[in-house]
């Protein structure tokens, strides 16, 4: 049951797609407060136990309880804990307890959630501005009002097969040979590999949609070269456009008058990676065909995935800011002995970049309607993907695309998934990604990842090891660094067999873990999800954030302590242990409902599988473009006659509602024993 609200005068965002009816009663659950300067807040006393799930691509933990988040989307690349916001704007949340109800502010603008920060109990929830619509969700739990939501805000964004396999990035790999080094030697070690990306470096000048002549000087050639081996480029795409003489997409947009404007109808301009740069007006549904249109140069040489980055947006300056920085400077008073000052001066040049003043001095033309940037800056990131997600509708109509963002609004997951950015190689940004997946879920944001091993800082081989453990089962499983920190890539710590072995788990879980997903975005469902949504009964189980389940069958317990040789797991029920030491070296235990400590060593992964599920294996390979999947093997922790309906499909089409797509794995009983039945080929039965 959706209640739909609206407040002033809201700009369109399009993230709800269903057809809701306006209610004409009083909001219901939440305190309606007009403070004395006219600003619209809403109130929700919680109940002691009560949990507050969602908000997507936040900080800190599951239960969004105990501090302060603001929905403005920011590129701030240290995400410590006592951040509010991060690349991402997911106004959703989820109370859950004896009454459990769902909550979507859908505004443009800044929106802040105190949730239980300023006074223990209390929910405050503070638009920015008074034009917004919220929706109340009632439902019989959590995990329902998650559904009903995902509903409302359609299907999920479907990414190709190809880009569940491992891929490998670094910021930068700057011409032809390098690539072709990770390649091999990723290949040389055996260790499965389906992707390498393409940083900033690969264009010319940082000029979005070229690619630089002289360090890829064939480059249609080497994309078909890297194909023949199995592997995908994905390129990057910057939101700034580099402001340069002749070049065709800064003078076409300049032409079309396509790009964000100052007050005074000036093209605002902001310096990034490519210098001075304009900004695409994303929000005018023909600047968007036309920037749409652009990928179309790197489709036509084969790429078939993009990265959209730096579309918070995100600026280093703007010249309006470095001069009044110089401004405060020549009036500075070199004798003061005030601290304070001396603050006030670092300030006003560490304050340069993503300044809330140049954030409010540039204008979008949304179709006739000219709207400041900083009341609908929340949907900036989203419409950069949208561009290319309806373009890709008319360029490959036929081909799914992969196709992920940085900043991103509820909306965007129909045309792209998420990475969660900037990150550092820290055990606690290990746990972060673990706690952030379910939320990214709830939201839509189904195919989504952490930049695994961390980007920032230097990585140590456990943490990778640890991290690429708990990545195996996102869909996005990316290993990427930044420039400056320790080289990361797999074989770059010594011995490279429990990378190859790790990796190859992966490899055999995705005929596994792509059914969960698409399963998921067919039905509005998630794919990673918290324990408490599968064992709402289980007071324990409420509680849990570093435990996962994956899709129907498997709960996952990574290990996100250094030196620890294995942690404790709570099972809500009897389940079967399976440690992975390879995709075929395992060890089998089952394990009764209650508290384990679980040993696993650096090179292991565990895995639990639930009572009466079974999980199917296939062989393990280099890329799944050389996947077999005629042959299973079959784990089944049963004693009597169950199915798994496997989802497959040529993982690149989108025939998606094709009988065909549906296999079927089922425990029977032939002949007084139970065996495995299925039009695939059973290669193995290990039956507990
Ligand atoms: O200012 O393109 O989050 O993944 O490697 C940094 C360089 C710009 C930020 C992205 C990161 C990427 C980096 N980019």
């Amino acid at each position: 049951m959706v209640k739909k609200y609206i407040y002033g005068n809201p700009i369109e965002t399009n993230a709800v797609v269903e057809e809701i009816e306006l209610s004409q009663d009083p909001i219901q659950y939440l305190n309606e407060i007009t403070t004395t300067d006219g600003q619209i807040l809403f109130t929700y006393l919680m109940a002691d136990d009560d949990i507050v799930y969602g908000l997507g691509e936040a900080n800190r933990g599951l239960n969004k309880r105990g501090y302060i988040y603001e929905s403005f989307c920011t590129d701030d690349p240290n995400h410590t804990e006592e951040k509010r916001s991060l690349y991402g704007a997911h106004n959703f949340i989820v109370i859950s307890g004896m009454i459990s109800v769902g909550i979507f502010v859908d505004a443009p603008s800044k929106v802040t959630f105190d949730i239980g920060y300023t006074a223990e109990n209390m929910i405050k929830i503070i638009p920015s501005d008074n034009n917004f619509k919220v929706y109340i969700i009632e439902g019989k739990s959590a995990y329902d009002i998650v559904k009903q939501f995902r509903q409302m805000i359609g299907r999920s964004y479907m990414a190709p097969r190809w880009a569940f396999g491992f891929q490998q990035s670094r910021w930068s790999y700057g011409n032809e040979d390098e690539v072709r080094e990770v390649v091999k030697t990723y290949r040389e070690n055996n260790i499965p590999l389906d992707a390498v990306y393409l940083d900033i470096d690969y264009m010319d000048s940082y000029k979005d949609f070229t690619v630089s002549e002289e360090r890829f000087p064939n480059f249609k050639e080497f994309v078909e070269e890297m194909r023949q081996q199995g592997i995908r480029l994905v390129p990057i795409i910057d939101a700034g456009v580099k402001i340069e003489n002749g070049y065709d997409v800064y003078e076409e947009g300049r032409q079309y008058q396509f790009f964000c404007k100052r007050a005074d109808g000036s093209d605002f301009a902001a310096g990034v990676w490519p210098g001075r740069t304009h900004f695409p007006d994303f929000l005018n549904s023909n600047a968007r065909k036309w920037f749409g249109s652009k990928y179309k140069v790197l489709l036509d040489s084969g790429i078939e995935g993009f990265w959209n980055d730096m579309n918070e947006p995100a600026m280093f300056f703007t010249n309006e800011g470095i001069a009044e920085a110089v401004d405060y400077l020549r009036n500075f008073d070199f004798n003061t002995n005030e601290p304070g000052k001396f603050f006030e001066l670092k300030d006003q040049f560490n304050g340069l970049a993503n300044r809330q003043k140049d954030y409010e001095s540039f204008y979008h033309n949304m179709d006739g309607n000219i709207v400041r940037h900083d009341t609908v800056h929340n949907l900036y990131g989203y419409h950069m993907t949208r561009a290319a997600g309806e373009a890709f509708d008319t360029l490959a109509p036929d081909k799914r695309i992969l196709m992920f963002s940085r900043s991103s609004y509820i909306g965007m997951h129909r045309y792209g998934g998420i990475w969660t950015g900037d990150n550092q190689s820290w055990w606690s940004h290990l746990l972060l990604n673990i706690k952030m997946m379910p939320s990214l879920n709830m939201c839509g944001f189904l195919y989504s990842g952490a930049d695994l091993g961390g980007f920032g800082s230097h990585c140590t081989r456990d943490l990778m090891l640890r991290w690429l453990a708990f990545g195996i089962f996102t869909p996005l499983m990316r290993n990427h660094s930044a420039i400056g920190t320790r080289r990361q890539e797999c074989y770059s710590f010594g011995d490279t067999d429990a990378f190859k072995n790790i990796i190859s788990i992966r490899y055999s879980l995705i005929p596994y873990l792509y059914s969960e997903y698409m399963k998921a975005c067919l039905n509005n469902d998630m794919m990673i999800k918290p324990v408490s949504f599968e064992y709402p009964a289980d007071n324990f189980a409420r509680s849990i954030e570093d435990q996962l389940m994956i899709g129907e069958s498997i709960m996952i317990a990574p290990i996100y302590t250094q030196n620890a040789p294995g942690r404790y797991v709570y099972l809500p029920e009897d389940m079967l242990l399976v440690l992975f030491k390879s995709s075929s070296q395992r060890r089998y235990q089952i394990l009764k409902k209650g508290m384990h400590y679980i040993s696993a060593a650096v090179d292991e992964v565990p895995v639990f599988i639930r009572r009466n599920k079974l999980l199917p294996l296939c062989r393990t390979s280099e890329c799944t473009d050389r996947m077999d999947t005629s042959m299973f093997e079959i784990i089944a922790y049963t004693d009597e006659s169950i199915e798994y309906e496997m989802y497959e499909d040529d993982g690149i089409s989108k025939d998606y509602d094709n009988p065909n797509n549906k296999v079927s794995f089922a425990i029977r009983e032939i002949g007084g024993n139970l065996g495995a039945v299925s039009s695939k080929t059973i290669v193995k039965l290990s039956l507990f």
